[in-house]
């Protein structure tokens, strides 16, 4: 219930997290407590320091997210990060669909949650990599929309890229796929589950006749492979050529990138 004697104090500078009580603020466990839509909002507020805090979207319940606060001004809502080969993301539908990891560490963020929070704006995908051989890549993507569970979490879009990295245009042999792991195979490759091959989730191809995905591949990037994999066909991967040892994925509204 609302509680109408919570005025709005602005930043509560004692707590970690960012909150405000406000009377028109979401309720949580009798509680009248505000938090941001995303990391861009907390930035917003002042917020300048990489770490987890607490998000809300629309009619939603508050969860955890990890905000990079330090690249390119800050303002990232992480929701993938590949660091360490101790960490297994071959899981099934429901992992990929709730989320899995640490926040701090390696993790998939979760595609309900990312569902929800690209449905509501316009955002940018932002992917820091590093490759085997240390190189630094980056790339980004000015239109990311998530589509929902019905929709089997499709990449419905992904936008213009933009970035450093070579190849910019292979993440688009995934757009508009839906998410597949190997207990739901939605890709478009008649005779093979990617995500099986792969032993991970990604938003597979596989299909004939596309323009971007050569000779029927499953894929041209897979940034939830095997860590680390001898095989390229599971390893984690941008295009063919390049092996990855460490990546995250986040993401940003696109309005007013111009942070201080
Ligand atoms: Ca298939």
């Amino acid at each position: 219930m609302i509680n109408d004697n919570c005025a709005c104090n602005g930043v509560n500078e004692t707590s970690e997290i960012f909150s405000c009580y406000c009377s028109d603020g979401s309720v949580l466990a009798g509680r009248c407590q505000w938090f941001p839509n995303n990391c861009y909002q907390l930035r917003g507020h002042g917020i300048n320091k990489s770490g987890i805090y607490i998000i809300q979207t629309p009619r939603q319940l508050p969860i955890e997210v990890y905000c990079d606060m330090d690249t390119d001004n800050g303002g990232w809502t992480v929701f993938q990060r590949r660091l360490n080969e101790d960490f297994d993301f071959k899981r099934d539908w429901a992992g990929y669909e709730s989320g899995f990891g640490k926040l701090n560490a390696d993790f998939w963020l979760g595609n309900e949650k990312l569902y929800h929070m690209t449905e509501s704006k316009l955002y940018m995908l932002r992917i820091d990599m590093e490759t085997n051989d240390k190189r630094k890549l980056v790339t980004t993507y000015d239109n990311f929309k998530i589509g929902q569970a019905s929709e089997n979490y499709r990449l419905k879009s992904l936008g213009t890229y933009s970035g450093t990295e070579e190849l910019p245009y292979a993440m688009t042999c995934h757009e508009n796929m839906s998410f597949s792991t190997y207990d739901r195979d939605n890709d478009r490759a008649a005779t093979r589950n990617c995500a099986d091959v792969t032993s991970s989730g990604w938003w597979f191809n596989g299909g004939p006749g596309d323009t971007s995905c050569y000779g029927n591949k499953c894929k041209e990037v897979n940034l939830n492979g095997q860590y680390h994999s001898q095989y390229i066909g599971s390893a984690i991967v941008w295009t063919d050529n390049i092996r990855i040892s460490f990546s995250e994925m986040k993401i940003r509204p696109y309005q007013d990138q111009n942070l201080t």
